[in-house]
C-alpha cells in the first residue's frame, strides 16, 4: 500500500465562498503535489456511498444534503506521509477544536460545514481516489 498519496475534497461551502484559491495555496505551501484535480458535483447516490461508514450516525442525512448541494473540488495529492500530514494541515473535524493556522480553523463554519475532506488512512485514500478519478485522470 503506498503511503505518499491522499484524497481531498474542497466541500461545497468552500466553493460557494470563493475559497478555492486560498485553500489550494495552503496545500501547495505545505508541500503537496496535485496529481489529479477536478470541479465536480456529487449526486445523492455518490454521497451516500462515499459516506457509507457514517450511515447509522444522526448527521448522515444532513451530511449527504450538504455534500450534494453544489460543486466540490476533488483532488489526489502526493507527498511523503501524505495522509497524516494532510490531516494535520486541515485540523480537527470541529473548527472550534482545530489548531491555529489549519484550513478548518481558517475556513470552516461548523462541525458539519467544515470546508474540506482528508482521507483518514492509506487504504481509504486509495478507495476514495478511485471513487472520483479514473486512472487516466492522474498525472
Ligand atoms: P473527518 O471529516 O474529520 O474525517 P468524520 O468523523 O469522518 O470527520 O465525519 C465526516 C464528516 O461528517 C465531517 O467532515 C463533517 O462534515 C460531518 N460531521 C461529522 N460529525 C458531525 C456532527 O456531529 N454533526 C454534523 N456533521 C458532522
Ligand atoms: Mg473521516
Amino acid at each position: 500500500m503506498r503511503t505518499d498519496r491522499t484524497f481531498t475534497m474542497l466541500k461545497p461551502d468552500s466553493v460557494e465562498k470563493g475559497y478555492i484559491g486560498a485553500i489550494l495555496e495552503k496545500i501547495n505551501a505545505a508541500g503537496f503535489k496535485i496529481v489529479a484535480m477536478k470541479l465536480t458535483q456529487m449526486t445523492r447516490r455518490d454521497a451516500m456511498k462515499f459516506y457509507e461508514v457514517h450511515k447509522e450516525r444522526p448527521f448522515y442525512g444532513e451530511l449527504v444534503e450538504y455534500m450534494t448541494r453544489g460543486p466540490i473540488v476533488a483532488a489526489i495529492l502526493e507527498k511523503e506521509n501524505a495522509v497524516a500530514d494532510f490531516r494535520t494541515l486541515i485540523g480537527a473535524t470541529n473548527p472550534a477544536d482545530a489548531a491555529e493556522g489549519t484550513i478548518r480553523k481558517l475556513y470552516a463554519t461548523s462541525i458539519g460545514e467544515n470546508a474540506i475532506h482528508g482521507s483518514d488512512s492509506d487504504e481509504n485514500a486509495a478507495i476514495e481516489g478511485a471513487f472520483h478519478f479514473a486512472g487516466r485522470e492522474l498525472f
